[in-house]
């Protein structure tokens, strides 16, 4: 089986997106499972929505807080070359589920379902027939029939936005990035001893809620302090030169639509940037609060975490917004991965080794990982 699916995986024939998950999965089931079901590392997997590359502290983005991500780094490894083959939310994550392009998955908004073909190679389908208890929390994006998913999730817990916040028990409102975090802290308190787990958590945040035009980007309370008192400088790429030279089929595009909605007066760029910004923090927020609960539950020792965006995202850079189209901005996401059985000597580096977009990413993953390949 396992061989099949590397078959699959490697065939040159099979066009490729971001594989590092599949590889990670088969690299996980194929350490040997009697007496040493310890000893197999449990994954736990966060992905951020609308999320660009430099959206981070520790990109050396100059306002942005992410001490949590930061802190991942810092110990593991930053790629500054990740990039999605399809920006935009569902395509792109029917991709870093299956590992192959969208048009070899076929899935993206309004099309049927992911085959089965790509579902049995997915990470999580990988993992649960090689004995891992697998979970998903939060946004789920992809159409996959329920025997399908079935077979990839022992505990499936999806959440929708709109509205980002919730009604609780109590009477009071929850931002969905705090429950999502809730329910991932749930999974790792119900994880039985002697069998490892792959939880992957995706986030909302920081996708803007698009039918409210007012308040782009709702921020979860616990961050509603931060960036008060600053200005926030001018994006990059925003001289009208730049957008006025732009072909006209961009011109007319939704980037530039949405341009009006969010970026294009100064108060409007200050407030909904400012929001945007809150969003991650919250989630940088979250990602600590799980990461806390795994230390708790003497967990994080044999935790790979990985943390990555689904699309890049345009605020105001070229005069426009969103994502979709074929711009740095649009296509370049954040990528850490902390594995804690990295020597102290290669920890906190920054790689510029992965390319999702490279024929040789299979061979450069495998060198960049410290899980090496053992086929
Ligand atoms: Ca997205």
């Amino acid at each position: 089986m396992r061989s099949a699916i590397l078959r699959r995986l490697f065939d040159p024939r099979v066009p490729r997106a971001a594989i590092c998950l599949s590889l990670l999965a088969v690299q996980c089931a194929a350490i040997p499972t009697v007496n040493a079901a310890e000893k197999r590392p449990n994954v736990l997997f966060f992905l951020s929505d609308d999320h660009r590359a430099d959206m981070l502290g520790c990109a050396g983005h100059p306002v942005l807080q992410t001490p949590t991500i930061d802190r991942l780094a810092r110990n593991g490894v930053r790629f500054e070359n990740m990039f999605v083959t399809t920006s935009i939310c569902a395509a792109s994550r029917a991709s870093v589920l299956t590992g192959v392009f969208e048009r070899t998955h076929k899935f993206t908004f309004r099309t049927p379902p992911i085959a089965r073909d790509w579902t049995d190679i997915s990470y999580p389908r990988l993992l649960k027939d090689a004995g891992y208890r697998t979970g998903f929390v939060g946004k789920f994006g992809v159409g996959i029939p329920r025997d399908q998913r079935e077979e990839m999730f022992d505990f499936f817990s999806p959440l929708n936005r709109n509205p980002y916040f919730r009604r609780q028990a109590d009477g009071r409102t929850r931002h969905i990035t705090q429950i999502a975090g809730d329910r991932a802290i749930r999974f790792l308190r119900e994880q039985p001893s002697g069998q490892p787990f792959c939880l992957s958590v995706s986030f909302h945040a920081a996708h803007a809620e698009d039918s409210d035009k007012v308040n782009h980007f709702p921020w979860p309370k616990a961050v509603e302090h931060l960036y008060r008192q600053t200005v926030l400088p001018d994006p990059r790429l925003s001289d009208p030169q730049i957008f006025s030279g732009q072909p006209e089929f961009l011109r007319l595009s939704m980037n530039r639509q949405r341009w009006f909605w969010r970026w294009d007066t100064p108060q409007k760029y200050q407030r909904n940037l400012r929001g945007y910004y809150r969003m991650i923090s919250g989630l940088d927020l979250v990602v600590g609060r799980v990461l806390d609960t795994l230390s708790e539950l003497n967990m994080a020792d044999n935790t790979v975490v990985l943390f990555c965006g689904d699309n890049g995202y345009y605020a105001g850079e070229r005069g426009f917004a969103g994502k979709w189209s074929h711009y740095d901005e649009s296509l370049r996401v954040p990528l850490v991965i902390f594995d804690p059985r990295l020597p102290a000597a290669q920890r906190g580096k920054v790689s510029p080794a992965m390319d999702a977009r490279s024929e040789n990413l299979s061979a450069t993953a495998r060198r960049a990982s410290p899980l090496s390949m053992q086929a």
